[in-house]
């Protein structure tokens, strides 16, 4: 490896001048300790860094890059759209063509907005369900993450069915009370809730298949448990498909586990890397978003032409026969060499996996929800982390994230892969 002096004294002029060096807490490495490299490509399944190491790439941007970095057809794409210019403020047929790709992929979702976060699209899901509802609680998971809009930035009171309370500073308590907070996979807690609160509730927001505990996915009933509570307290439920949407399918999660939600929040991957974010649902709902209806939201940028050339590439890509197939073979290989590599090194930890999603948790406990996913060792992880970006192995800098595989990983890249993990597990 080509060391870490230029990298760190990127570090040092960047967190002159940005909060921890980075736009983005998870970057500055404070789960894992050490520097984060700076960055300055990436290739296909590669990043290479200012100090010239080349990593095999296992975060892919947190998800967007299911087709590797700097696709060539995605790139040639954005070139040309680039050249046409790059944001009008006016209605362009480049978002007509996009939305109406996600509204074939998801039948649930009749009509579409798209934002420029993930973030953005979760809060305005939960406007328009508390508009459509005329309520004002909503229910979300222990470990669950959405975005960083107040209302989301809430955990779980002292004991159970309570209201909720800020999980940072700056959220005011009033917003916090609003949400409450239930157990991942625990029907009753959920079910304790509405009985509490049966008449308002505006939505239940979940991820139906969990990766910013680690990936954990939901147990057989638990999703239709919540589409059958939902439904009988007339409360929306709300997917926030960010990250599983086009992920663990064409058809997201609600195709994979046939669930028809009545809001859908989509992201990172239908923006192909470029900033992007989406919700939508029935018509009769989403004709309640400005100008049609009352409901306000807006965005500068939101639809722009970047975004949406990047995000209508990348789904070109991923509706070609035989692509989740590839991802699917791709990251069960890597499950299995991690799965004998913990067995002959007698390491004790589980793996969580689901398609091209997979989460190695340092513990001995099946990892079911946020409070067994929170028994990791995270020193553990963190001396794993670093054995493999020593490796060239860049894997996720926190233990509560998912390991994203793309269509550029080949079979070399995972063999490499699972070789740097075996060393890793040998040397803790
Ligand atoms: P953004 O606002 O970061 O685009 O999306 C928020 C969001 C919403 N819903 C889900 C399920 C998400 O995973 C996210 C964001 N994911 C994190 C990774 N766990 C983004 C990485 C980061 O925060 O830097």
């Amino acid at each position: 490896m080509g060391g870490m002096q230029h990298s760190t004294e990127l570090f040092e002029e960047a967190q002159k001048y940005l909060p921890g060096g980075v736009d983005s807490p998870v970057r500055a490495y404070k789960a894992v300790g050490g520097t984060p490299p700076f960055i300055v490509a990436g290739q296909g399944s590669r990043m290479f860094d200012a100090d010239g190491n080349e990593y095999i790439d296992y975060i892919g941007s947190w998800g967007p890059l299911i087709a590797g970095h700097a696709h060539p057809q995605v790139v040639k794409a954005l070139k040309t759209a680039a050249e046409r210019g790059t944001s009008f403020g006016a209605p362009t047929e480049l978002e007509t063509t996009l939305a109406k790709m996600v509204c074939k992929a998801m039948p649930s979702i009749e009509m579409v907005r798209f934002v420029n976060s993930g973030t953005e699209a979760t809060m305005s899901a939960l406007r328009l369900a508390r508009a459509y509802t005329g309520r004002n609680k909503i229910i979300k998971f222990a470990g669950g993450y959405h975005g960083h809009s107040d209302g989301l930035l809430v955990k779980g009171g002292s004991g159970l069915a309570t209201l909720g309370i800020p999980d940072s500073p700056g959220v005011p308590p009033g917003y916090a009370k609003e949400t409450l907070v239930a157990r991942y996979n625990d029907i009753n807690s959920v079910e304790r809730l509405f009985e509490r609160y049966p008449d308002d509730i505006a939505a239940v927001i979940i991820e139906p298949v969990a990766a910013n505990m680690g990936v954990v996915l939901p147990t057989p009933g638990f999703l239709p448990g919540l589409r059958r509570l939902t439904r009988e307290y007339g409360t929306l439920l709300v997917f926030d498909e960010v990250i599983t949407g086009f992920r663990i399918g064409y058809g997201g999660a609600q195709g994979l586990y046939g669930i028809t939600p009545d809001l859908t929040c989509l992201g990172k991957i239908i923006g192909g890397g470029l900033p992007v974010g989406a919700y939508g649902g029935r018509r009769e709902m989403m004709g309640m978003m400005a100008p049609l209806g009352p409901v306000y939201q807006a965005g500068t940028l939101s639809g722009n032409p970047l975004a949406m050339t990047a995000g209508i590439e990348t789904l070109k890509l991923l509706s070609q026969p035989g692509v989740y197939n590839q991802l699917e073979q791709r990251t069960e290989a890597l499950e299995k060499g991690i799965k004998a590599a913990a067995e002959s090194a007698k390491s004790t930890v589980q793996v969580n996996r689901i398609a091209s999603l997979l989460t190695i948790f340092f513990t001995d406990r099946r990892v079911t929800d946020w409070d067994s996913s929170a028994t990791s060792d995270r020193s553990q992880y963190a001396a794993f982390f670093h054995k493999m970006l020593g490796a060239g192995i860049y894997w996720p800098p926190a233990q509560f994230e998912a390991v994203f595989v793309s269509l550029a990983h080949t079979p070399e890249d995972i063999q490499q892969t699972v070789e740097a993990v075996d060393r890793a597990f040998r040397s803790l």
